[in-house]
């Protein structure tokens, strides 16, 4: 009796334990974009998104092409392939060296958590395409009990390869 007892005791506490866990995943930090018309959560996204950007905390818009941004967008000129796809005004961050693979860019002014974008550890490249005047574009590697160490990224600046001076995957965070 006592053996059976027991039992049940462990049978209930794991269906404690199942039941919270999804309650749990939903207090991660995440992020909703549009994303072809729909809202879904930034964490999806990346799975055929090639270009997320970044307005404001609460508009960010994916897209699936560089085309697909840019005629949305209504720039005039075509991709490059490049540093120079990132428009003007904004900071960028590729997931590959030489601006390749998917970019996510940001407009507004502060910090931004890269985890909430799922491009933690991600950025191999970078671009501050922001004229003089709005001031750095900056990596940030979160550090617990000391300050993060940043790289700067000054008026017009790029890095085609993060990885020559030791911040390839690296970023968690991004200052504008
Ligand atoms: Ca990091």
């Amino acid at each position: 009796m006592i053996r059976r007892l027991a039992t049940i005791a462990v049978a209930v506490v794991g269906g404690v334990t199942l039941t919270a866990t999804p309650a749990v995943q939903a207090q991660t930090a995440t992020q909703t974009v549009t994303f072809q018309g729909r809202t879904i959560d930034m964490s999806r996204v990346w799975a055929t998104a090639q270009v997320c950007s970044v307005e404001s905390a609460s508009q960010v818009t994916c897209f699936a092409s560089e085309a697909e941004y840019r005629r949305t967008s209504g720039l005039s000129r075509g991709s490059t392939g490049d540093y120079r796809d990132c428009p003007d005004g904004y900071g960028c961050i590729w997931q590959g060296a030489n601006f390749q693979g998917r970019r996510l860019q940001f407009k507004d002014k502060g910090t931004h958590s890269l985890s909430k974008y799922s491009f933690r550890d991600q950025a191999s490249s970078a671009f501050n395409n922001r004229s003089p005047g709005h001031g750095a574009f900056y990596l940030i590697d979160q550090k617990a009990g000391r300050p993060d160490p940043r790289y700067m990224l000054g008026t017009w600046q790029y890095v085609s390869n993060l990885a020559k001076s030791g911040w390839n995957d690296r970023a968690d965070k991004v200052g504008i």
